[in-house]
């Protein structure tokens, strides 16, 4: 399948936007001429390393959906355009995965691997995080493990991939040299992946349930777009708010499901949706979560914490004169939402043109 040459114009755009960001980045003019050359001759052109790092955090500065974006600047980009093979793709992974680890202070990371150029597309990962859960459905219909995982994990055991009956396994990673290619898979070692278990402050039992979840959330499906040019591998990491895990992973009706068992184990009253044994046993759930990762050392933020931050970032980005387009249904989060200052306001609008920026892998 063919790669279209890079667009001119957003390139220049592009090439524009860093130099007027980064005053002391040089000639633009020049610059601009280069890359215009560069693309005729070629169909595409080469970032600089200072282009492709300031690329990839502006595209988090620009990620609508993302309440975490105070410290977009701070993303420490892992250079690997020249890295093509599979095995070494999987390699730097794990290596990422520790260096985001980072003996639980979690660091935001980005690795970005080679781009897609004309005649030459780049490789994909097909894991939609690099850390996820295995799910699988028995025949009587009960699930085991996650399932939003389930997809992964058949494609897994296809590839010859083992699962067990652990609901925490984790899948292996997957990678395409090149799109269509039969992917390679790679067990993630041991001490890549960093995984904090639960347990409640206040109720021993919480422990017995035996539950458990990782501490890197690390994005491997999103495009990265910068002037133009594509990196279809490029996947990246912040830590975790707690309510992703405690409101949504754990507790939806189509992941872990795991609402009625925490409210069973309180004792609450579950013969009628007035007694609010949904809501009490979130809070709960949340409560271990934030707990556990405490305890633990790992990075997690509160969702009240983060959004007084998210914030402060529009009021910083408004006072160097750029909107902060944000997507309120996203940007609130799952619970106690009016309960959070993000709650009680509009955004700036969303232009899905806008660039650099991640944007959803269609093939
Ligand atoms: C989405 C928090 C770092 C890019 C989100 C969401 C949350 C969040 C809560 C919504 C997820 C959901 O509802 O499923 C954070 C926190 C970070 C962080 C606490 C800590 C530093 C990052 C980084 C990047 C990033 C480093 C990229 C470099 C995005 C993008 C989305 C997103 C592209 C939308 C994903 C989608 O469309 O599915 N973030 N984030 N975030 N974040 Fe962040
Ligand atoms: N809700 C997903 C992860 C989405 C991205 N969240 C972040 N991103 N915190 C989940 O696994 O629960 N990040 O880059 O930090």
């Amino acid at each position: 399948p063919g790669v279209p040459p890079v667009d001119r114009r957003e390139a220049e755009a592009f090439v524009r936007q860093f130099h007027r960001e980064q005053p002391g980045a040089g000639d633009v003019e020049r610059r601009v001429r280069e890359v215009r050359s560069e693309i005729d001759r070629t169909g595409g052109y080469e970032h600089t390393a200072e282009e492709l790092a300031f690329g990839a955090r502006v595209a988090w500065r620009n990620a609508a959906r993302c309440i975490g974006r105070l410290y977009w600047r701070s993303l420490v980009v892992r250079d690997l355009r020249h890295v093509t093979a599979a095995d070494d793709i999987a390699a730097h992974c794990f290596a990422h995965l520790r260096q985001a680890g980072n003996g639980g202070r979690i660091r935001p990371v980005i690795s970005v691997f080679a781009p897609d150029r004309p005649g030459r597309p780049g490789p994909r990962i097909v894991n939609d995080q690099l850390v996820r859960y295995a799910g699988h459905r028995a025949p009587d219909g009960r699930w085991t493990g996650d399932p939003r995982g389930a997809p992964l994990s058949e494609r897994a055991v296809d590839l010859g991939w083992k699962r067990n009956d652990d609901r925490f396994q984790v899948l292996p990673l997957m990678v395409e040299e090149r799109p269509g290619v039969r992917p390679e898979w790679y067990e993630l070692p041991d001490d890549a992946v960093l995984e904090v278990a639960l347990r409640h402050p206040d109720h021993a039992w919480f422990a017995e349930l035996g539950l458990r979840w990782y501490a890197v959330p690390a994005i491997s499906d999103m495009v990265l777009e910068i002037g133009g040019v594509r990196y279809p591998a490029a996947p990246f990491n912040g830590w975790y708010m707690g309510t992703e895990i405690g409101a949504r992973n754990l507790a939806d009706a189509e992941r872990y499901d795991l609402l009625p068992v925490v409210a069973d184990r309180l004792g609450l009253d579950r013969s009628s949706e007035r007694t609010l044994w949904r809501d009490r046993a979130l809070v709960e759930l949340n409560v271990a979560v934030l707990h556990s990762f405490q305890e633990a050392g790992v990075t997690m933020a509160d969702h009240h914490t983060e959004s007084e931050r998210f914030l402060r970032h529009i009021d910083r980005e408004s006072r160097l004169g750029r909107a902060t387009p944000a997507d309120w249904s996203w940007i609130v989060p799952p619970v106690s939402g009016s309960a959070t200052p993000v709650f009680h306001r509009y955004y700036d609008p969303v232009d899905p043109s806008l660039r650099p920026a991640f944007i959803p892998r269609t093939s």
